[in-house]
């Protein structure tokens, strides 16, 4: 009774990468947006970079998702549509699809086609009895997503591994606000998010020594050179990452290291020594950060676990103001 639908592509516009680099590059402070990283090989990088010892958020989550999974489903009801918001090789799913019932039905969202294609297979095969409908898009253009059918389920949106982080805390209020659409009224969401915490835990998890977050960062320029015929000298930009207190966030960037151009399709970007490409933000957000911008989406914030340390944050939202704090069961 396995049911996997084919993967949908939905926002994904051919163009976009070379329209975003050309602009980011034009502009001063240069930037380019994070979601470039995943290209095969990016993602391939990022999820190196998860198994390192320095980059705790992948393992913390884990540990929070393997210990209190079956409550979480406890509170979005077992056979809702789960919609993972850039499921990438999507280890941490099984955690909450096993305390689903077997109708459940699974949307996961990812802009990198072959990862969406082999982590669909893999957990079609872990779960055979849940509807999986794959779904190539951008979740950054939540809006222009659409679902249909389950008209009776309830629709949760499950967004791990603290991708919010790479929205300011404006555009966080806006993707809440997309994603209370997409699920509807009666909808939920469980969301991971990164606590602000020691910069030197922070500035040690986006700087391991292998070296992989560097490589990950610098993969940006080796895409431009293979997908936009960039001409350009990878060996001539430094990976440079930091927790900027003020800002709540890491900052990550590729630093020129001389004075140097870039050429690409007849234009030249001049870079001075020391000039950065912005390349992400990563923001931290405490609970109650979080849980306010929760609100001004129109969210109800209903729960939240985490670890020991509370280095990481997984919350329960619900657009349900009527909805228990606690699970009667849990009460005193
Ligand atoms: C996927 C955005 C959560 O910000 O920690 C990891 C990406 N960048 N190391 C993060 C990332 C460098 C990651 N997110």
């Amino acid at each position: 009774m396995r049911s996997t639908s084919p993967v949908l592509r939905v926002n994904l516009d051919d163009d976009e990468f070379h329209t975003a680099v050309r602009d980011g590059l034009r502009r001063h402070p240069r930037m380019i947006p994070p979601k470039f990283f995943y290209d095969a090989r990016g993602s391939e990088l990022f999820d190196l970079i998860c198994a390192t010892p320095e980059y705790y958020p992948t393992r913390t989550e884990t540990g929070i998702l393997d210990e209190f999974g079956a409550e979480m489903v406890e509170r979005i009801g077992g056979s809702c549509v789960l919609i993972e918001l850039g499921s990438g090789s999507a280890t941490k799913t099984p955690l909450l699809l096993r305390h689903l019932s077997g109708d459940a039905a699974y949307v996961p969202i990812d802009i990198c086609e072959p990862y969406l294609l082999r982590s669909t297979q893999r957990l079609g095969m872990m779960f055979p009895e849940m509807h999986t409908h794959p779904l190539c898009a951008d979740y950054m253009h939540l809006s222009s997503v659409k679902l249909d059918g389950y008209a009776d389920r309830r629709r949760v949106i499950f967004f791990p591994g603290s991708s919010i982080g790479n929205c300011t805390p404006a555009e966080v209020v806006q993707l809440l606000r997309h994603a209370a659409q997409l699920v509807g009224a009666n909808g939920a969401m469980l969301i991971g998010v990164d606590s602000k915490k020691s910069p030197d835990v922070l500035n040690a998890a986006y700087n391991d020594a292998a070296g992989y977050t560097a490589a990950f960062n610098l993969n940006l320029l080796a895409r431009m050179q293979r997908e936009l015929g960039a001409q350009l000298d990878p060996d001539g930009f430094a990976h440079y990452a930091y927790y900027n207190v003020a800002q709540g966030r890491i900052e990550m960037h590729l630093v020129s290291r001389k004075r140097q151009t870039i050429k690409m399709q007849h234009e030249v970007f001049q870079f001075d020594e020391g000039e950065t490409i912005h390349t992400e933000n990563s923001y931290k957000y405490t609970a109650q950060e979080f849980q306010q911008l929760a609100r001004l989406a129109g969210w109800h914030p209903k729960m939240l676990w985490t670890d020991r340390e509370g280095w990481f944050n997984v919350h329960y939202l619900s657009l349900s103001a009527s909805e228990p704090q606690h699970l009667p069961h849990q009460g005193c």
